[in-house]
């Protein structure tokens, strides 16, 4: 096989990177390890950022997501037995959207392959070679049938257990990297959800976090040790811990339950490898960057990565202009390492510490009530939190 662009993963960054390379004229192949059905329906993400949304919008992919998905001008934060809500057109004049990432995945595929684009399921690569000569290549298995990807450029959004960053030399390749003493236990359940904006909380128990998926479908997280695991909690158990956290002095509000369809354990965790970009070889996504999933911004940073490539990409083979390709790691790591600081403040402000030191909480209730009462403060939250225009 042979293509201009050879892109391994069908996660949002693969498979955006090569609608938007197919819009631009660039021919690009992407190479799945998993079947559809599974990268279709693995629960990740909600939430859209304000630039994410229009570039979706700009694509035509927003259709659904104006449809179905909900326009959130807000969230709010929960802590002393209070809740403050964060305006965010009152402070940066953006919102965000719920949208999941399973139908953003959904919709980039059926584009793809409705514009005839080449998604090669169930075809794992297993090297990259020549990564720093003008012929790169990809080996993938088939089955037990090897295969060779030839390409003019190689793109890693293979995500965090991905190949991309192992073929980056150990004298080129420099990593960051934090682990949290916590995790989040997650649920989808069947009950709509007993709010209209998405709720966290910060309580002396520990952090949770209150999402939706639909109207009829609400996601919720609680933060857990990281040794525990979801069978060690009933349904009542999950329910009764998230209305303690949530819970308000001073009003009849109270959390809905319903019938608990999913449950898993999601570890927190920083990283980010630099650079980006090795010869022909370019990482983006979670390929090169994780974050804690508190400040919504996993997936879109993976969105602002690929739209940043897929810009230099078409430049470069429309005219052979390198401009972009020479400064997409610089460019692209300025906004990677502040959504990194945005989600470890968020992280930090709202879980309590693996040693529970009360000194702490009282520090992290201090922040809180200055946010709620400094537009100041609360600004800096929003502006992050929906995405900043250029970083
Ligand atoms: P992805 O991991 O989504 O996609 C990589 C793709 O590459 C996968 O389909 C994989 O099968 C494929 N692949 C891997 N190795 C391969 C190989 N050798 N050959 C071929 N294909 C290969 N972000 C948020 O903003 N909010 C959240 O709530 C949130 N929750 C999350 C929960 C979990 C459990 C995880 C793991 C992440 C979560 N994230 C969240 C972050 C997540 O949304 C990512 O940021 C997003 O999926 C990144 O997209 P990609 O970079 O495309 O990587
Ligand atoms: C989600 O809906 O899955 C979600 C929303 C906001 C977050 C993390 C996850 O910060």
């Amino acid at each position: 096989m042979r293509t201009r662009v050879g892109i391994i993963g069908a996660g949002p960054a693969g498979l955006l990177l090569s609608h938007l390379l197919h819009r631009a004229g660039v021919e690009s192949v992407v190479l799945e390890s998993r079947d559809r059905e599974y990268v279709q329906n693995r629960q990740r993400a909600g939430v859209v950022e304000h630039g994410v949304a229009e570039v979706l919008r700009a694509t035509g992919l927003g259709g659904r997501m104006d449809a179905e998905g909900f326009v959130h001008d807000g969230i709010e934060l929960r802590f002393d037995g209070h809740g403050f809500r964060v305006d965010f057109p009152a402070l940066t004049g953006r919102n965000v959207v719920i949208w999941p990432q399973t139908e953003i995945v959904k919709d980039l595929i059926a584009q793809r392959l409705a514009d005839g684009g080449a998604i090669e399921f169930g075809a794992k690569a297993t090297s990259i070679e020549g990564a720093t000569t003008d012929r790169p290549r990809v080996r993938f298995l088939r089955g037990d049938t090897e295969e060779v990807l030839d390409c003019d450029v190689v793109v890693a959004c293979d995500g965090f257990h991905g190949i991309g960053r192992q073929a980056l030399p150990e004298d080129v390749i420099q990593t960051y990297d934090r682990v949290y003493p916590f995790s989040w236990l997650g649920i989808l359940a069947d009950v709509p959800p007993s709010y209209e904006e998405l709720i966290y909380a910060n309580h002396e128990r520990g952090f949770a976090l209150g999402s939706m998926r639909s109207s009829e479908v609400s996601r919720l997280y609680l933060q857990v040790p990281n040794d525990d695991s979801a069978d060690n909690w009933s349904d009542e158990q999950i329910w009764d811990e998230l209305s303690a956290r949530f819970a308000l002095r001073d009003s009849d509000w109270s959390l809905a339950r319903g019938t608990i369809t999913d449950k898993s354990i999601t570890p927190m965790r920083s990283f980010v490898t630099e650079p980006m970009r090795h010869g022909r070889l370019f990482l983006a996504g979670d390929a090169a960057h994780i974050v804690p999933p508190t400040g919504a911004k996993g997936l879109n940073l993976a969105m602002r990565d690929v739209t940043l490539l897929s810009e230099a990409l078409t430049a470069y083979f429309g005219s052979g202009d390198e401009t972009g390709l020479n400064s997409y790691s610089a460019d692209a790591l300025r906004r990677v390492w502040r959504a990194e600081h945005f989600s470890y403040w968020m992280t930090t402000l709202l879980h309590r510490a693996g040693d529970r030191d009360p000194f702490d909480h009282k520090l992290q209730l201090s922040h809180l009530h200055f946010i709620a009462g400094s537009t100041a403060a609360a600004t800096q939250l929003a502006e992050n939190y929906t995405g900043l225009p250029s970083v």
